[in-house]
């Protein structure tokens, strides 16, 4: 196992992986931002060292700075958390070159999987379903008309480089494809320096479905079932919740044997998730791969009653997975995401201090969150404050657990997404688990 783990992240994540080193006996170090000299995750972490000023392409993307953080510490392994390093391959080398685990993917893995036609024509030749498109790339904006009669309108342009809804345009008939074409690749290229674009055929209403997976360094894959994303805003989910109203024990079956397929096609370490499109008829098709573990782990965490850091830490020390853990029925758990934004007005940014703070409890509750009387949010990195996660027999009795959870919950000094939360609980057809990833164009708020 490995002697101490090195954090490349902040906020709650940081905590969390601190948390089960703690539980496992692992020795950790905290990276900070002068802006969270303050943080939890530097009080609870047994060391800490400082990597540079609050801007995070000078702290937390800091490459050099880790490094020598974890050089001067003398890790054997890093944790880089969600967003920041985590799918960064240049990130996972350099941690190679330095002899220290990176408990995430391997360079060439993260490439593959970073450019999305790439992705996608990978777990396509392992025989999970794609949405009929392009081959490949799009060459020029004739060959781009060609595909798009070829599927028939709508179609999608996407940025094989995109990920995450950039560089997306959808095309209604073939004159709008003349006026997108040029500024989509334009937008591209501004954003990632790569304007490959690939297309697909536009699926109108879809629900996003992911599927959790666990690979070892044997060729393994296990998975631990889906989770149901759908309830997003400008693509930030803001609610996630496991297992899908929607998904049937043999959809279920379906979707989970893809996921481990295209997972184990590329002998895939570590736990990752694969994004599907399930469309109204009952199909489903490959969407991107994450490669590092994900905000909204935790509602498979309680379902399972699976520590998915803790299985992450595990493998990348080489143990091998344990086959798919075993699905309880009827167990239930929903996560919504507490953010210092104001819902009242599009929810913009609300940084500040946190003035008063009381968090729910009782039975079926779990909060991930950073947050205490008188932090103050820094305006520089995400407003993500915490996470609220509920777990019960049914999605009914989930509902109300979190309607009275979210109604005790005080946070004064900042606005949240909290009151958004208590509209969206009582809503019918939410509650009837009728929505799709366009939900929240309609919500009236
Ligand atoms: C799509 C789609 C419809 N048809 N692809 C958005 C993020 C990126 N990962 C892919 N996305 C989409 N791809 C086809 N062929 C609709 C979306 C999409 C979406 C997907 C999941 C969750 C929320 C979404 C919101 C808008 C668009």
């Amino acid at each position: 196992m490995f002697k101490k783990i090195l954090i490349a992240n902040r906020g709650e994540i940081a905590l969390r992986i601190i948390r089960t080193c703690r539980e496992m006996g692992i020795p950790t170090v905290a990276v900070y931002s002068t802006a969270d000299r303050d943080s939890l995750h530097v009080r609870f972490a047994d060391e800490a060292v400082c990597i540079g000023p609050p801007s995070s392409k000078d702290s937390y993307l800091n490459i050099p700075n880790i490094i020598s953080a974890a050089e001067i510490t003398g890790v054997d392994a890093i944790h880089p958390g969600y967003g920041f390093l985590s799918e960064n391959s240049s990130f996972s080398q350099i941690c190679k070159d330095y002899n220290i685990k990176f408990i995430g993917s391997p360079p060439d893995i993260i490439e593959m999987m970073g450019d999305k036609s790439t992705a996608k024509e990978t777990v396509r030749k392992a025989g999970v379903p794609t949405v009929p498109g392009s081959d490949g790339l799009l060459e020029d904006l004739n060959h781009a008309k060609r595909v798009a009669s070829d599927i028939g309108y709508p179609v999608m342009i996407k940025a094989t480089a995109g990920g995450g809804g950039k560089g997306m345009r959808i095309i209604w008939k073939a004159e709008d494809l003349d006026a997108v074409w040029d500024t989509a690749r334009a937008e591209a290229m501004a954003a990632f320096g790569n304007d490959g674009m690939y297309m697909e055929k536009y699926i109108q209403n879809p629900r996003h479905i992911e599927i959790q997976v666990v690979g070892d360094q044997y060729g393994h894959v296990s998975h631990l079932s889906e989770r149901e994303c759908s309830i997003q805003r400008r693509h930030q989910k803001l609610v996630e919740e496991c297992p899908s109203p929607v998904v049937t024990p043999e959809l279920r079956e379906k979707m989970t044997q893809a996921a481990v397929a295209a997972a184990t096609s590329i002998k895939y370490e570590g736990a990752g998730t694969i994004e599907f499109l399930l469309d109204d008829d009952g199909s489903f098709y490959f969407m991107e791969m994450n490669t590092r573990i994900q905000v909204e782990h935790p509602v498979t965490e309680e379902v399972f009653f699976y520590d998915l850091i803790k299985e992450q830490i595990k493998v990348a020390a080489g143990v091998p997975v344990s086959g798919n853990p075993y699905y309880p029925k009827d167990r239930y758990a929903m996560e919504v995401r507490i953010n210092a934004e104001d819902p009242f007005n599009g929810f913009r940014p609300s940084p500040g201090k946190i003035t008063e703070l009381f968090t729910p409890g009782g039975h079926g509750v779990r909060i991930d969150s950073h947050a205490y009387a008188g932090y103050v949010i820094p305006p520089y990195y995400d407003s993500m404050i915490g996470k609220l996660i509920v777990s019960a027999f049914s999605r009914e009795e989930v509902i109300d657990k979190m309607i009275r959870a979210l109604d005790e919950f005080i946070i004064e000094g900042v606005k949240t997404t909290i009151p958004f939360h208590q509209k969206l609980m009582r809503d019918v057809r939410f509650r009837r688990g009728e929505f799709s990833t366009r939900f929240l164009e309609t919500f009236k708020f």
